[in-house]
């Protein structure tokens, strides 16, 4: 018998018999498991190694070219009422989904292994924790699994003790684009992805998991499943902040949950900690505050513009026992993309690099990796409580517009500010790069159920007499004339988490304006940084008559949403347009 809880191997059985799999493998996490199935993939062209001496146990993928990003026109989030997946999510009827899916399913695994994939997000002794079952038919899928989550017998025994767990069920298909459909039934905390190979599609823990059937269960528990990064901010004086932040897909979690601060501020006594690079999950505790976990193990981050000078914490992470999926590689056998130094001699499909057929790494290519190879991994990542957050900061891809940094008056105001972010689209995503669209809390292609109800239940936590954090909005993406950002970002945004900081800690001045408040000049640490005088200003200034514009389109957006979105938000929001109003008059 492979497992102890009969309704799991019931379900195993069920499914291999519908997809006439050739065969069952039941997942154990272990190391020897890890290389046996690698060995299976090297063997099948599915993997190629790197070179042993630069990137021991390192892998490349190559995906197939029309398969290498989330694909948000296929996914679906089938709640009996079409309501409650709200105007934001693709819905289908779960019945009709059901049986769309049925008949692609059926025997799609014949002549393939059946892998049964247990897992658990978050530590595994954590009571904040959640499990998960996967079936699939891709090692790949296995072994990604394997790194991103705590997978195999640890978390089998919690399902077994536990007696339910989410029920995903992968294939690949014929990774045919007209027959891909990821389906999410949040009511019967199941999940269907038929067709792709990709992290988003087919990492069933990652997305379809910690962030869509995990975000509607948090709305009904009082908790909150967000698209946010978790870093430890360690002050000279050796007190440690921990702060979440949301920003868009490929707008710069990684890279902010990894950074390494300037020179003068390493010397001042400054530090950061990795707990997580993508997904937080967050409760009040005890004594009041949010607590947050990062429900993964791993990390499935965009390599390109990965380097020495942005995140030399990846690249430290990435020299072994990583699997590169859609980069490029050199002449002898190191992964490549854009950012690094040297030349590519392939390109992400294996042909001969040629400019002429664009970058040598997709845009949208990735590695996988356990979270304690980054050398800022923080130790609490494995805590049971969670972290404490003192501050949420949102952002995006804004080249206009939005300033630097500027912080929320209160929760209800913070929420606002979260629920009009926009951003600039990105190749995480397949379609039109480079749009700005409007993507709440980072959490478009990730809310599993109706914006109004989502924002709803974000107000509903000022309501509740909890300690919450302060609420910021940053910027690193704002050009210039010239095309060019005019922020350095990367290491230097520390300068604006010291604000953020000293902010928390009451000790930071600032001047408020009615869309935020924002540091002037004098307020940030600046110094050594070498931009201009007039770049800081725009960086710094709001400018009424576009933002009157703005919250305009923001209005729109809200009434778009529907009678479901909360009265207060739009209070909140006509306060703001009045008082800008009054401010371009004066
Ligand atoms: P997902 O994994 O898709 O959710 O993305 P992410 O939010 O973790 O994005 P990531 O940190 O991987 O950054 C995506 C791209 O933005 C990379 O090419 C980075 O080099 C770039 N980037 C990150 N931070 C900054 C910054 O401060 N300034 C600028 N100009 N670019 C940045
Ligand atoms: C994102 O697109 O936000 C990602 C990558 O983090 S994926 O897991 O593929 O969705
Ligand atoms: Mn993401």
């Amino acid at each position: 018998m492979p497992s102890k809880l009969e309704a799991l191997n019931q379900w195993v059985e069920q499914i291999a018999a519908h997809t006439a799999a050739a065969s069952i493998y039941w997942c154990d996490g272990s190391e020897v498991e890890r290389e046996r199935l690698t060995a299976l993939m090297l063997e099948t062209g599915d993997l190629h190694a790197l070179n042993p001496e630069t990137h021991p146990d390192c892998y490349l993928h190559r995906s197939h070219p029309s398969d290498v990003a989330r694909v948000e026109h296929l996914t679906f989030v089938c709640t009996a009422e079409r309501e409650d997946a709200g105007p934001n999510n693709h819905w289908m009827a779960p019945a009709e989904a059901r049986a769309k899916m049925h008949a692609l399913f059926e025997g799609c695994m014949r002549g393939r292994i059946l892998y049964v994939v247990p897992y658990c997000m978050g530590p595994i002794d954590s009571p904040l924790s959640r499990c998960g079952v996967e079936i699939t038919d891709s090692p790949y899928v296995a072994v990604n699994m394997g790194l991103m989550t705590r997978m195999g017998a640890a978390a089998l025994a919690r399902i077994e003790s536990e007696g339910h767990f989410v029920k995903g069920l992968h294939s690949i298909g014929e990774l045919d684009p007209e027959r891909r459909f990821i389906m999410h039934f949040p009511e019967s905390l199941e999940i269907q992805s038929y067709g792709s190979g990709y992290g988003g599609n087919a990492l069933l823990g990652k997305k379809c998991h910690a962030l869509r059937i995990a975000s509607h269960q948090a709305r009904g528990e009082g908790w909150l499943a967000e698209h946010m990064l978790i870093l430890g901010i360690q002050t000279p004086r050796g007190d440690t902040h921990y702060v979440a932040a949301a920003f868009p897909s490929a707008c710069g979690k990684t890279n902010l949950a990894m950074l390494i601060p300037p020179e003068g501020y390493l010397r001042a006594g400054w530090k950061i900690t990795t707990v997580g690079d993508d997904i937080a999950w967050m409760q009040p505790g005890p004594d009041g505050r949010l607590y947050a976990i990062n429900p993964e193990a791993g990390f499935f981050g965009v390599a390109p513009g990965t380097s020495a000078s942005t995140n030399p914490n990846a690249l430290a992470m990435l020299n072994r026992r990583a699997i590169f999926t859609n980069t490029g590689v050199t002449a002898d056998n190191q992964p490549w993309w854009e950012g690094l130094p040297g030349m590519p001699s392939k390109d992400w499909q294996g042909r001969d690099f040629d400019p002429v057929n664009g970058p040598a790494a997709h845009p949208n290519s990735r590695f996988t990796v356990s979270a304690k190879q980054c050398p800022s991994h923080s130790p609490e990542a494995e805590s049971q409580a969670g972290v404490p957050i003192s501050a949420i900061i949102f952002g995006g891809r804004r080249a206009s517009l939005v300033p630097l940094v500027m912080e929320a008056e209160d929760w209800s105001h913070g929420v606002l500010m979260g629920a009009s972010m926009a951003s600039e689209t990105t190749a995480a995503a397949t379609g039109a790069v480079g749009v700005v669209r409007r993507d709440p809390m980072a959490m478009k292609p990730f809310c599993g159920y109706h914006f109004a109800d989502y924002f709803g239940h974000w107000l509903s936590f000022g309501q509740r007499g909890l300690k919450l954090p302060r609420v910021f909005n940053v910027n690193w993406f704002r050009k210039g004339a010239d095309g060019k950002f005019l922020w350095p970002g990367f290491g230097e945004n520390m300068r604006v988490l010291e604000w953020i900081i000293a902010r928390c800690e009451g000790r930071a001045e600032a001047e408020a304006t009615p869309v935020g408040t924002l540091p002037r000049l004098q307020d940030l640490h600046l110094d050594g940084l070498g931009i201009e005088a007039a770049a800081l200003d725009q960086l710094l200034a709001v400018e009424s008559g576009a933002w009157e514009t703005e919250l305009g389109e923001v209005a729109a957006f809200l009434r778009e949403l529907g009678p479901r979105v909360p009265s207060e938000l739009h209070v909140e929001l006509e306060r703001r347009r009045s008082a800008l109003r009054e401010r371009a008059a004066a």
